[in-house]
Order: C-alpha cells, then sequence, then structure tokens
C-alpha cells in the first residue's frame, strides 16, 4: 500500500494506527502540508486527490481511498483481526458516535486549512485562532469525558476506532498546550494506547517525514 501522509496530519496519524494494529505493510509518500504553502495543494497532488488533503491510501490494485474513518473501516474489512468496532450493534453505534466526535466536530475546527484561512484570508490574529483552538478542544473533550467509559480504553476493553482518534487528537491538544487535568479518562485512555507497540510506532516523531 502506498500512504501519502504528512507526519504531524491528526487523519493520518489515525491510519497509521490502524495500519500498524491490522499488520499491514505500507510506504509512506510524505506530503508536507506547510512548506510553500502546502506541497498538498500541487497539482501533481491534487490529481491524487481533489480534496488536497492527506491521508490517501492507494491499494496494490491502484485504487485510491481518502477519509481517514472510511480507509480505517476498509483496512478493518480486508484484515477483521483485531476488530476496529464491536461486534454488539449498540456499542458499534457508541464507537463510531465517539470517532466522529473527535473527527467529525473537533477535527475539522482545527485544522491546518481553516486555521490558515482565518489567519490569512481574515485577518485573525494569533491570539485570537489560539482562543478559537482551545475553545473548540476543550468543548469536545468536555463531552467526550463524559460520555467516556471506566476504560481502560475510550469504549472499555476493546481498542476501537474511537482510540485510533482520540491518540493524535491528545498529542494536537499537548502540542498546542491545551490543559488536560479536567479529562482524567481521556488522559488515561491515551496512556494505555500508548503502552500499545501499534501506536507507539505511529507516533509523529517515529515517521520518515518528521521534523
Ligand atoms: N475528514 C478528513 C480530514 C483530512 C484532513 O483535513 N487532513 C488534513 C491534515 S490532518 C489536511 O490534509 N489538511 C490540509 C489542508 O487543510 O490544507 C479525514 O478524516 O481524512
Amino acid at each position: 500500500m502506498k500512504f501519502f501522509a504528512f507526519w504531524r496530519s491528526l487523519a493520518s496519524y489515525r491510519v497509521r494506527i490502524a495500519l500498524n494494529l491490522k499488520g499491514i505493510a505500507y510506504e509512506t509518500a510524505p506530503i508536507h502540508l506547510v512548506r510553500e504553502g502546502g506541497h498538498n495543494r500541487r497539482p501533481e497532488f491534487r490529481a491524487i486527490n481533489p480534496q488536497m488533503r492527506v491521508p490517501v491510501l492507494v491499494t496494490p490494485k491502484g485504487d485510491v481511498l481518502i477519509q481517514s474513518l472510511a480507509i480505517i473501516e476498509y483496512l478493518d474489512e480486508i484484515q477483521p483481526e483485531p476488530a476496529l468496532l464491536p461486534k454488539n450493534p449498540v456499542a458499534r453505534a457508541k464507537a463510531r458516535a465517539l470517532a466522529e466526535l473527535i473527527a467529525c466536530d473537533i477535527h475539522p475546527l482545527n485544522n491546518i486549512g481553516p486555521l490558515r484561512y482565518l489567519k490569512n484570508d481574515m485577518g485573525q490574529e494569533q491570539s485570537a485562532i489560539d482562543t478559537w483552538y482551545h475553545h473548540w478542544v476543550i468543548a469536545g473533550f468536555e463531552a467526550l469525558e463524559t460520555l467516556m467509559g471506566p476504560g481502560p480504553y475510550v469504549c472499555g476493553e476493546q481498542v476501537t476506532v474511537a482510540d485510533l482518534c482520540l491518540v493524535p487528537q491528545v498529542y494536537n491538544a499537548r502540542r498546542l498546550k491545551v490543559p488536560l487535568e479536567k479529562f482524567p479518562k481521556i488522559v488515561a485512555a491515551d496512556a494505555a494506547c500508548q503502552a500499545l507497540a501499534a501506536f507507539d510506532r505511529a507516533r509523529p516523531e517515529n515517521q520518515p517525514d518528521t521534523e
């Protein structure tokens, strides 16, 4: 598999964890999201993903897959073990809900493209952008912390797609200095995941394009 990604992209990080958990071999093709306005905006990458975002996974047959949650479900279907969704339909819906809380409701508000737009096109000061970032992460984490059970992982005993979304989001929150003391369950689930080799290998600092 060929994996277009950026070392500190949260959506790429989610898919890397899934690839590692499943033991699926892949080759990273780094796409720098910052240099020269973002290499994701170059015509050659736009031809691969018209959305100009990472991650993109290209299968051995040449199918081009975008959107981290769709890619993770694809990986779960071609390589069912270890399962990233519980078997029980209600538990499945809950795992998907917590994954989406992070991936659909927190992450898009603090993604590099929208933040760059706030700064460059809307003339916002960096301090206002930082306030915006913290506000949406904290609002999402407050809800998540309330919804989470006792652990050790986001949805209990099984590592699910929700953990694949949580760990990158916590990494980013720490990088941007969001205080996490109010979120003991989130911090504990992150630590439980980090203890697993598949999560460790997926860390941004362990990637070939890390800086
Ligand atoms: N919903 C998408 C989000 C993908 C996404 O926004 N990726 C970011 C990096 S985490 C990106 O490529 N941003 C480039 C930009 O916004 O210009 C997914 O889950 O794959």
